[in-house]
């Protein structure tokens, strides 16, 4: 009998990758072969899909698909095994990793594309059945950043505190660091109205359609995000009514600002003096206006300060909380919003609480059935986690759920190095990728449409994930793996539930009160069609309306005052100079998905994004003897990656740009180190110095 015999012919869903979790309408044939349409209604995509959308069915049926349990063997290659045998493994080697070295030597990794329940289930099984305090995730790498300036401003982080229709209405819109006409396209349909201004050292396709383009010097939107600041008060533009009634802490951050005047800035960004004051006039005269930031302004090591400063501009102009206008930042990840709610971070529990909160400790461990005193304090954030791995004092066997590190980390080579050090590695996925080809144990588990789950999208808003297929024979769920493990860890069955709607009931409890409050989110109401933003508590009688909009009234401050942070700009981690004269930066094409595992195994996009190129400006190219199509060897101070030269006259000659979804000697982040934000955790992905020279064809 086929296995997808029984599995309903149609589903409506949402999209495999990205934030913007375009609602989909998933058919099968009787084949069994799997297409997907745009939900027409659904307000995010409009009816719009990008590439990677209309081919994610795909992914169900590539060819090397994960089917039975890898172990390696003594003689170093891995082998099916049964589930029985990969999992009484894991467990005795990490109950003897525990015994002998305690609960911090075994460490777990997950990832912002997990469904709110596996999110919730690995923080849990973390906590409870391995008791480390070694967990973190690579939503560190997203946009920990944006989410340290929100808290720090609003007192919550909510990517986006509005629904994404609301921008249609916008008459501008400024995009600091973010593409999202390749990013996210169909977000697109919503901009088409306002005028933007884009603020990226290239010329993306979100630039193309911009009002204004200001392209800064990688690494200097801090000191831009200054002086468009200092320019709305010097030129009359300080909303004062709102700044005296809804903020606190104006003045010491004006007196950083005060020091950027527009030449000093341009001196700084090379963004003209003259650019600077259109674009804050453009923002001051809209009635309606928006600062939305990307990984672009992000991802450095200052990018806390650097959102704070964006948050500030927004402050001091009157957006945030007021209808119409406002301060967002575009989550990446599928689940890169409800990823960071539930306790998969370091220093978190469930519903946003902080894990050395007493009160917070006290309420999880309540829902949990577990004392308190037994759950572990912070951990280490990933970069820090991943670094320690297998060092002395470090964690000895890690889990991995959702993430392919081995690309996508900063510092791959030393990263891949560190995971190659562990004593154990565990991976979970449903496609081989540049981890599990480390691991020692590979678990394959279900996918994107043969399982039940919710996600919640960029604009707060929880989704349900439908199924469309069964997941093949020999394959188990993410949820059924943790059960699994803690079960033979020790744990009763009953606490880890497989169900993914009894977990989603167990998170609703464990949120309740929480920040990010999902008790009054039930499946009954989402299936009903309820578009639910949280917070959404429970309330007498049942039927929170959930929150579209917040900040409307307050802030999440308890004196419900939004605050400005007086930050300053500093340099980056390194500068261009001598022997490494050119800014590297990186980021994303359309037809690829982050470390690639999934999108390179898409024919489609695959033929439309091979493999990895460098973007060049001409003049550039000139200077170093690159031609277009000829192979380039890009190196920095930790090491060198190999890409096809593209040149791009758009771009600024003083930097490179690469796409960071390629594996071996093509990884951007063989380019990256380890400078971090002192917040957020957050790598400098975006800024290494580099020297640039042609590479001859090989020949075989
Ligand atoms: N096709 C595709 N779409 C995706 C993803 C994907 O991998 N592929 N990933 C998803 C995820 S997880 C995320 S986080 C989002 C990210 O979405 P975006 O933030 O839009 O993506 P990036 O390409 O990382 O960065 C945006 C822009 O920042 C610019 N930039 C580089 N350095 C600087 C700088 O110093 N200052 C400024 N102002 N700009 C700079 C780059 O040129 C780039 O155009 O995309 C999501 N959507
Ligand atoms: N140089 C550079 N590096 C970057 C960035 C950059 O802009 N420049 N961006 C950073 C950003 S924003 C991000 S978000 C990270 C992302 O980088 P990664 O963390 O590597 O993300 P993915 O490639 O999405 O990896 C997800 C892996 O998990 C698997 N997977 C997906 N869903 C599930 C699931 O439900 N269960 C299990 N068990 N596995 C699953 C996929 O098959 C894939 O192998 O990269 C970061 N790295
Ligand atoms: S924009 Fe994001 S959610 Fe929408 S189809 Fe593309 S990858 Fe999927
Ligand atoms: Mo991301």
């Amino acid at each position: 009998m086929p296995e997808n015999e029984r599995a309903p012919r149609a589903v409506d869903t949402h999209c495999a990758y990205c934030a913007l979790q375009c609602g989909t309408r998933l058919t099968h044939d009787p084949a069994g072969r799997v297409s997907a349409q745009p939900l027409p209604d659904f307000p995010v995509n409009l009816g719009g899909l990008c590439q990677k959308g209309w081919t994610a069915p795909a992914l169900l049926t590539v060819p090397d698909r994960l089917r039975a349990p890898l172990v390696r063997g003594p003689g170093g290659t891995l082998a099916p095994a049964t589930w029985d045998d990969a999992l009484d493994l894991v467990a005795a080697r990490l109950t003897r990793l525990r015994a002998e070295h305690g609960p911090d030597s075994v460490a777990v990794f997950g990832g912002g594309g997990l469904t709110n329940e596996k999110a919730y289930a690995l923080g849990k099984f973390a906590r409870v059945a391995l008791g480390t305090s070694q967990i973190d995730y690579n939503g560190r790498f997203c946009m920990s950043s944006a989410a340290a300036a929100g808290n720090a401003a609003f007192g919550l982080d909510r990517g986006l505190p509005f629904p994404v229709s609301d921008l249609g209405a916008a008459d501008v819109v400024l995009l600091a660091g973010a593409n999202p006409a390749e990013t996210m396209p169909p977000i697109m349909r919503h901009l088409t109205a306002p005028r933007l201004i884009v603020v990226d050292p290239r010329r993306t396709r979100t630039a193309a359609q911009a009002a204004l383009h200001l392209q800064p010097v990688p690494g200097t939107d801090l000191a831009l995000a200054l002086g468009l600041l200092h320019l709305a008060v010097t030129e009359g533009h300080l909303d004062r009514a709102y700044l005296d009634a809804r903020t606190t802490g104006f003045e010491a951050a004006w007196q950083r600002a005060a020091a950027w005047w527009p030449e000093r800035v341009e001196g700084v960004t090379g963004v003209p003096a003259a650019d600077q004051r259109a674009a804050v006039r453009m923002l001051a005269e809209a009635d309606r206006a928006y600062v939305l930031t990307g990984r672009g302004a992000e991802q450095h090591s200052k990018g806390t300060d650097t959102v704070s400063a964006f948050v500030n501009l927004s402050l001091a102009l009157g957006l945030p909380g007021r209808p119409g206008n406002g301060y967002g930042c575009l989550t990446g990840q599928g689940n890169g919003q409800g990823g960071r709610e539930h306790g998969q971070k370091a220093d978190q529990l469930p519903g946003y609480r902080m894990i050395d909160d007493p009160a917070a400790r006290a309420h999880v461990a309540g829902v949990w059935g577990v004392d308190p005193a037994s759950l572990p304090g912070p951990g280490r954030a990933a970069y820090q986690l991943l670094d320690a791995l297998g060092t002395e004092g470090g964690p000895r066997a890690l889990l991995v759920l959702g993430s392919n590190p081995v690309v996508s980390a900063p510092r791959a080579a030393h990263v891949a190095r560190r995971l190659a050090a562990l004593d154990l590695l565990v991976v979970a996925d449903f496609v081989p990728s540049e981890t599990t080809e480390l691991a020692d144990v590979v678990l394959p588990v279900a996918q994107w449409a043969e399982e039940e789950g919710t996600m919640t999208s960029l604009e707060g808003r929880v989704l349900r994930r439908r199924p469309v297929l069964a997941p093949p024979r020999g394959v188990r769920t993410d949820l059924q793996v943790l059960n699994g493990l803690a079960v033979r860890l020790g744990q009763p069955a009953e606490r880890f539930p497989t169900e993914p709607r009894a977990v989603f009931d167990e998170l609703r409890r464990a949120s309740s009160g929480g920040r990010a409050d999902y008790a009054g989110i039930s499946w009954e109401r989402l299936d009903a069609g309820e578009a639910l933003y949280w917070p959404c508590p429970e309330v007498p009688g049942g039927g929170h309306p959930g929150t579209p909009r917040m900040f409307l009234d307050r802030f999440a401050h308890a004196d419900g005052l939004a605050r400005f942070r007086a930050v300053d700009h500093r340099e980056a981690a390194e500068a261009p100079g001598a022997g490494r004269p050119l800014y590297a930066t990186t980021g994303r094409v359309p037809a690829q998905y982050q470390s690639g595992a999934q999108t390179r195994r898409v024919p489609e996009l695959l033929a439309a994004a091979p493999e990895t190129h460098v973007e060049v400006h001409p003049d550039t190219a000139a200077r170093h003897g690159l031609r277009e199509g000829g192979l380039a060897r890009v190196t920095s101070a930790r090491g060198s990656t190999v890409a096809r030269v593209r040149l791009v006259p758009g771009l600024r000659a003083d930097t490179v740009f690469l796409p960071f979804h390629f594996p071996g000697e093509g990884r951007a982040n063989l380019l990256t180190g380890d400078a971090l934000d002192p917040v957020s955790g957050m790598p400098e992905f975006k800024l290494s110095a580099v020297s640039i020279e042609p590479l001859r064809e090989r020949t075989t």
